[in-house]
């Protein structure tokens, strides 16, 4: 029987055409897909279904905050991971030192793509021990959005056996049903059994959180949509947890909440033309050799960080091809293991950092994107970029009343944040707590919805240019790395649909292409992770196997080399795929 594929892994019709639309048509798919999240997708139970559950999860939130001996670890790999931290660095400025994260391969993969201690569920119960042993309660929130992760797996399964101490929340996108099957090295588990124990044990001992919000724009990339929700998600769950802390009166509704991130998507979207014009310009500078940077401060900035780190393993970029800069660099980052700007060059946040050793470099063909900051409060900064004649954007978020007046000859988008969402996400009882004063908490909440629209809007920027580059077939990402166990079988899968070719072609070529000559398939767990390791950092694996299949008197050289003169695969074919 024919296993169902898991719907963060299925394509999205809506976005079928993707790769041959203007960026305006990017922009209307991806409203359309983004749209998902709160509309829900075919008979699932949607984001509004788990309203009341994520009612219930604050009571045992906030009475895990109130204990002097209590927190919350969130914890994930990759983008999920980064959305944990970014998560509880926002939340710890209300209750300090209640909220902790785990990322699998540490404070590294902040920044960087390690992909594959994602497949180490021991390394996830080294993590959870180390950040949870010297408290008594512990709110456990495990994201992984394919439902998939070993590393998170070995955490959820560590904290049901300890349910004295631990409360596991799985955090997700599938149904449980859909929960990934494939064996976990050295483990008798998969990551179905632990959900599916979960789903057993029930609330209140454990919560499983798994909306279905629809496939992915481009298939499987879950930094998008599902990136989102895990942020809408936390944020709701925390929002209400601190407003039963506070113990305010009238609560607020986890279903008000949600509404105003819908408001927030409409008006994101309502800056479409502007999103588009910067989306064009930054994937006419990939098209030219150029490299994209954003200049950010603060959250606006790290989102920024964020959405560069995660176009190498998704596109198969190289790190300078797009980079984030972070003003005040690690220090703003309040991270676990502070500083690592001595790791070497790419660990370089800062905008100092940006102005001796990037900002020389930079010529027409280059993009600088100020993110969350107008460049007129970096006037200096602004000067020498312009001097560079490179293309300059900026993205930030306001107050209708309070909007920034666009520079001259800047890309500017400007979201004019609506007064609906506003409201509902800062009752006014927040406002008056003791904890928190009023110029405090509302700088807060707006930090929070600036952020969301910022990371809209960026994933948007960023996708929209690697489709101009090429780096999207249908909606399909083709130049992923190969770096993991569920980046290998999603390699496999998409050379499948791509060529007609059956799973057993498919991974003989996909191994032809790391190799350069024929191997024998993998028939253990072994083999496949020694598979991984050779191919990771290696560039267009799968589009040279692709094209292997596709014109069969091509070797593995000649399809390198015809990558090399012509990167848009279908307009290379004739549109064949
Ligand atoms: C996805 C991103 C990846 C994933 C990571 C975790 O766009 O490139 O880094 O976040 O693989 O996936 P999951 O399904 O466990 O959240």
């Amino acid at each position: 029987m024919k296993m169902e594929l898991p719907i963060t892994e299925q394509s999205n019709s809506l976005s079928s055409n993707i790769d041959i639309q203007g960026s305006d048509g990017i922009l209307r798919i991806l409203k359309q897909c983004d749209a998902e999240i709160f509309n829900g997708w075919k008979q699932h139970k949607s984001l509004y279904d788990f309203a009341s559950s994520l009612e219930n999860l604050s009571i045992m939130a906030a009475k895990i905050i109130k204990n002097d001996r209590g927190i919350v670890v969130m914890s994930g790999c990759g983008t999920s991971g980064r959305l944990g931290f970014i998560t509880a660095r926002s939340f710890n400025q209300v209750f300090p030192g209640k909220f902790h994260y785990t990322i699998a391969g540490g404070d590294r993969a902040l920044l960087l793509s390690t992909e594959a201690p994602e497949d180490s569920w021991t390394d996830g119960v080294r993590d959870l021990e180390k950040v949870s042993t010297s408290f008594e309660e512990v709110l456990f929130i495990g994201i992984t959005c394919g439902l998939s992760a070993p590393y998170v797996a070995g955490q959820l399964d560590y904290c049901m056996k300890h349910l004295e101490k631990f409360c596991p929340v799985l955090l997700g996108f599938n149904p449980v049903e859909l929960a990934r099957q494939v064996s976990i090295r050295n483990w008798d588990k998969t990551f179905y059994d632990v959900a599916t124990a979960m789903r057993s044990l029930g609330e209140p001992k454990c919560y499983i959180i798994n909306p279905v919000i629809g496939p992915e724009p481009i298939t499987g990339s879950s930094r998008m949509k599902s990136g989102s929700a895990t942020k809408i998600i936390l944020e709701t769950l925390f929002i209400l947890s601190a407003n039963r802390v506070m113990e305010l009166e009238p609560q607020c509704r986890a279903s008000d909440i949600f509404l105003s991130y819908e408001i927030l998507l409409r008006c994101t979207y309502l800056q479409s033309k502007s999103i588009s014009r910067l989306l064009k310009a930054a994937g006419n500078t990939f098209c030219t050799g150029g490299r994209v940077c954003y200049l950010g401060r603060d959250t606006e900035g790290i989102l920024g960080v964020v959405d560069a780190s995660e176009c190498p393993p998704t596109y198969g970029a190289d790190y300078d091809d797009i980079r984030g800069f972070l003003q005040k660099s690690w220090s703003a980052l309040r991270n676990n293991e502070g500083d690592l700007s001595q790791r070497g060059p790419l660990f370089n946040l800062d905008w100092e950092y940006f102005k001796a050793e990037v900002l020389p470099l930079l010529s027409e063909k280059d993009c600088v994107i100020f993110v969350g900051v107008s460049p007129n409060d970096a006037k200096d900064l602004l000067q020498l970029i312009q001097e560079k004649t490179c293309t300059i954007g900026m993205i930030t978020t306001s107050s209708p009343e309070n909007t920034i007046k666009d520079p001259a000859n800047i890309i500017s988008v400007s979201i004019s944040v609506a007064s609906e969402a506003i409201e509902a996400l800062l009752p006014s009882s927040f406002i008056s707590s003791s904890l928190f004063t009023n110029a405090a908490s509302s700088r807060f909440i707006v930090s929070l919805m600036s952020g969301m629209c910022i990371k809209w809007s960026l994933n948007a920027i960023s996708t929209g240019a690697h489709i101009a580059k090429g780096k999207v077939l249908g909606n399909k990402m083709i130049d992923l790395q190969v770096s993991n166990t569920k980046l290998y079988y999603r390699s496999i899968g998409i050379i499948q649909e791509l060529t007609g070719a059956s799973r057993h072609v498919a991974e003989k070529y996909l191994l032809l292409s790391i190799y350069g000559s024929d191997t024998e398939l993998p028939t253990t767990d072994e083999e496949v992770l020694s598979h991984i390791s050779a191919a990771t950092g290696k560039p267009l694996i799968v589009p040279t196997a692709i094209l292997m299949i596709r014109k069969s008197d091509l070797s593995v050289e000649g399809a390198r080399e015809w990558l090399r003169n012509q990167p848009v695969l279908r307009k290379g074919l004739n549109n064949e795929l």
